[in-house]
């Protein structure tokens, strides 16, 4: 077995240095890594990935860890990805929280891991897409990926997303331009963490106006989940609400099946009426045994005679 099937193999059975290696391999290693994820590949699709995004500092991380804390609590795997190299996730400042940090990768369910930004050969979206699916490969119901929202590249990383939550946090000055700009159309859900300060009403109120500018008719209505991460107030009322959107798109999902079905079906019973009132129409009218003496006689091919009956029928 070679290296790299090794580790596939290790990935596919949830196996924690398997998973890291794999990883790594993402990210320095562009071939071996095409490898590695067309042999993960198929085990693929089955987590529910969570994109959660916002300017530097409004607590993503911190929210994070209380997330996965009680995803736990709901018997639920979970993969963390974080993609920002200027907060990792190191627990806080506090040993208490370092400790806590510390018990939280001791857990077998859990699964985090900063991605190096710098010396990507194959570059950073394309390494988190892939991190993302050696998770999901490796059986976590749920993949979290963490972005600063800010460029481009965040913005491609978040697509892989099912649910992006945008996370944003009174005090932080020009935030109401970054939804503005861009990240309002991403937004599955709004967070706004730090609700512990006075002003973070106001921060609501700025979300729930620049809501209400998008004019155009939804299924979804993003809603604003107001969060304390310190502390992890206001994170069931997070989940349930990540919850409710993954229901919602396995609704839209089946619903789209459906509407395939249905017109498969309409098709289906469309040509079976149009060829029988044809036919039957050809054979009142006495064309239908004529043209067949002649398909018999070799003077005509089948497929001309059906375009010239039909020529005639267009008529
Ligand atoms: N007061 C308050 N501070 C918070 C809260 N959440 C996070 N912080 C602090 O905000 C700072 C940035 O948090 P971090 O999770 O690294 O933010 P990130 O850059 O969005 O990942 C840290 O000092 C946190 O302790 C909160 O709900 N209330
Ligand atoms: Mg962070």
């Amino acid at each position: 077995m070679s290296k790299v099937e090794e580790i596939a193999k290790g990935v596919l059975a949830g196996d924690k240095r398997s998973i890291a290696k794999a990883i790594t391999i993402v990210e320095n290693k562009p071939e071996e890594a095409q490898r590695l994820i067309a042999a993960i590949y198929p085990h693929t699709g089955k987590a529910h990935i969570i994109g959660l995004t916002g300017p530097g500092g409004a607590g993503k991380s911190t929210l994070i860890e209380k997330m996965v804390r009680e995803y736990r609590r709901r018997g639920k795997t979970v993969g963390v990805i974080a993609v920002d190299p200027t907060s990792p996730f190191t627990g806080g400042a506090f040993l208490g929280d370092r400790i806590r940090m510390q018990e939280l990768t001791m857990d077998e369910g859990v699964f985090i891991r900063s991605m190096a930004t710098r010396n990507n050969p194959g570059g950073i979206a394309k390494a988190t897409k892939d991190a993302v699916k050696i998770l999901d490969a490796a059986g976590k119901d749920v993949i979290i990926v963490e972005t600063v929202g800010a460029g481009q590249s965040e913005v491609d990383i978040v697509k892989v997303a099912q649910t992006v939550v945008v996370v944003h946090a009174p005090g932080l000055g020009d935030e109401i331009q970054a939804i503005k700009a861009g990240l309002m159309e991403i937004a599955d859900i709004f967070v706004v963490n730090k609700a512990d300060r006075e002003n973070a009403d106001k921060t609501v109120i700025d979300i729930q106006a620049v809501l209400q500018l998008d004019d155009r008719v939804k299924a979804w209505n993003p809603p604003i989940v107001k969060t304390v991460a310190v502390t992890g107030e206001g994170v069931p009322q997070l989940l349930d609400k990540i919850e409710e959107h993954r229901q919602f798109l396995q609704r839209e999902l089946l619903q789209k099946r459906s509407w395939e079905k249905a017109q498969a079906e309409l098709v289906e019973a469309i040509r079976d009426k149009v060829t029988s009132s044809i036919i039957e129409k050809l054979k009142r009218e006495k064309r239908f045994e004529k043209i067949l003496q002649q398909i018999v006689n070799r003077e005509i091919d089948p497929a001309t005679a059906a375009e010239k009956l039909l020529n005639q029928e267009m008529e």
